[in-house]
């Protein structure tokens, strides 16, 4: 299984709620790789993993950070692999300044923004971008809509 996603962030602080994309991918078989890239921390690191993305075959990259939460829109200037951003939760500001620092790209550099911790989501989006092209995960990826349909009873309970 070859690493198609990348699954990158900018802090250890950030795994908590990253690895929530990290179990999607692992439940559909999708290869991918965790990272720490700060964009204000490692810059370089960050630039040369933005810069090697497509050559190394990435087809989608979900990146997550808190606060002035820079890192998906600066990879997302450095490489045309769509990049799925994930608003950190943070402790000042509830992850709404995460959520408005990722959203608010300019034109020409997009990043689809999940909600505010919606890492879960990111890995599912990803999926769905490589189901696109690969028949494999499009049948992974129904097969798990379709557990989580049926996992909704129709009746509340007590
Ligand atoms: C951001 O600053 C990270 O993405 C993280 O969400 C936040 C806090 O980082 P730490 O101070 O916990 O390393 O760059």
């Amino acid at each position: 299984m070859g690493v198609e996603i990348g699954i990158i962030m900018g802090s250890q602080s950030d795994w908590p709620t990253m690895k929530a994309a990290a179990e999607i991918l692992d439940d559909l078989g999708i290869g991918h790789e965790t990272r720490i890239v700060s964009a204000h921390r490692t810059p370089d690191r960050l630039w040369d993993y933005g810069a090697g993305a497509a050559d190394r075959g990435l087809k989608a990259i979900v990146a997550g950070a808190g606060g002035a939460a820079h890192l998906p829109g600066m990879i997302a200037s450095k490489t045309r692999v769509p990049v799925i951003g994930v608003p950190i939760e943070t402790r000042a500001l509830g992850g709404q300044d995460s959520l408005y620092s990722i959203v608010q790209m300019p034109r020409g550099y997009p990043v689809a923004t999940m909600a505010i911790g919606g890492a879960a989501n990111a890995g599912l989006m990803a999926a769905a971008i490589l189901a696109t092209s690969d028949t494999g995960v499009a049948a992974r990826l129904e097969a798990w809509r379709a557990a989580l349909s049926a996992s909704i009873p129709e009746r509340p309970g007590d």
